[in-house]
């Protein structure tokens, strides 16, 4: 009881802080508003000090916060979140194995439209085929989101690469960085792999229970972070950039593009989004290998279908489709 009313008050704290946009704000307004004593405010204070956020003090004008911590939380997630359905219940776990396993448990046990589970650390961090996503703590945006569109199952791709075309506008609005989109779930700074995108269903044979679409971006790591197996082939948007990103602004900014695009296909169908995504995708129109399950096809990428199945080319002309595979780009 005590601990929720705490977190009450911190809310409504940073709240009032964010709304002063920078400046100060005295004692008295701060401990009126919260409904506490001063020495209570001065105490509120201290912890957010202990947190990483830098509060000036001044006699007389009173508290003002300079600079936050670069930490993710639901507070910093949900103050300014412009969204109405995604992120407005968030999940919030400094550690878990994946945040693809707790999406799943929660969304079986009934978690509404919408909802996200963000972590500072993955410990099982997965990608497809249960390969393993390498997300160490502070760097990184690692996040599972939760749908329940009434789509059939096999329409589903289609979302992996809506939210590849969110994450890509998303990256743009807020680093101005240019990315690409690799079929069906990567997106590249320079031809190396900054985010990857994981999508998973709860499905009955005709009918979809919930789409699970988990993110992994490399927000801060610098380039000796990643691990020998990976620093070849992955970078990051502070790499790219030369300068650290907010990841709490980024995750805000990435759930209000998505849930743009979501509405405008629930609404519309796939065709705005396919045109969207074809103006960031890099291996249309190229010479690509396909590393499937079932084998390897060489030819070339002639786009993608209204259902988001890439279509392919071999040397004899004839068309191949591609559900699922690893492609690697021969010729640029
Ligand atoms: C993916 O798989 O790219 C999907 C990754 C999804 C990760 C998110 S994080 C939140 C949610 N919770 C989870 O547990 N997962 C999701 P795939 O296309 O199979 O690529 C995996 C391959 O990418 C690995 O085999 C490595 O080669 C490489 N890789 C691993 N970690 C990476 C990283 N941090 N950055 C770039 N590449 C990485």
């Amino acid at each position: 009881m005590a601990s929720s009313l705490q977190s009450e008050i911190r809310k409504k704290l940073l709240e009032l802080f964010s709304k002063a946009n920078g400046e100060f704000i005295s004692g008295q307004k701060i401990s009126e508003q919260l409904g506490c004593s001063r020495t209570a405010v001065w105490k509120h204070i201290e912890d957010l000090r202990k947190e990483g956020y830098e509060v000036n003090a001044v006699r007389k004008a009173g508290y003002q916060i300079t600079s936050k911590p670069d930490k993710i939380s639901s507070n910093e997630i949900q103050l300014g979140l412009q969204t109405k359905i995604l992120g407005r219940s968030i999940v919030f776990e400094e550690v878990v194995s994946s945040t693809q396993k707790l999406a799943h448990k929660l969304a079986y046990d009934g978690a509404e439209e919408g909802t996200i589970i963000v972590t500072e650390q993955q410990t099982e961090g997965r990608g497809r085929l249960d390969r393993k996503w390498f997300s160490p703590k502070y760097t990184g945006i690692w996040m599972s989101l939760i749908l329940r569109p009434n789509i059939p199952p096999t329409s589903a791709p289609q979302l992996t690469l809506l939210a590849a075309v969110a994450v890509a506008q998303a990256i743009q609005e807020v680093t101005g960085l240019e990315p690409d989109i690799k079929w069906p779930n990567d997106i590249l700074l320079s031809g190396k792999k900054v985010v990857g995108i994981l999508t998973e269903l709860q499905a009955e044979s005709d009918r979809i229970n919930s789409v699970i679409i988990g993110i992994g971006i490399n927000v801060n790591q610098s380039k000796l972070d990643f691990p020998e197996e990976i620093n070849g082939v992955a970078t990051s948007l502070s790499i790219a950039k030369g300068e650290k990103v907010n990841r709490s602004y980024l995750v805000q900014i990435l759930l209000l593009k998505l849930e743009h695009l979501y509405l405008t296909y629930l609404e519309n169908g796939f065709h705005a989004i396919k045109l969207l995504w074809e103006s960031y995708a890099i291996n249309i129109g190229e010479q690509i290998l396909a590393r499937t399950l079932h084998g390897t096809i060489k030819g070339r990428a002639l786009g993608i279908t209204d259902d988001g199945v890439l279509k392919l080319e071999t040397s004899d002309g004839e068309i191949h489709y591609i559900y699922s595979a690893d492609i690697e780009i021969l010729s640029k």
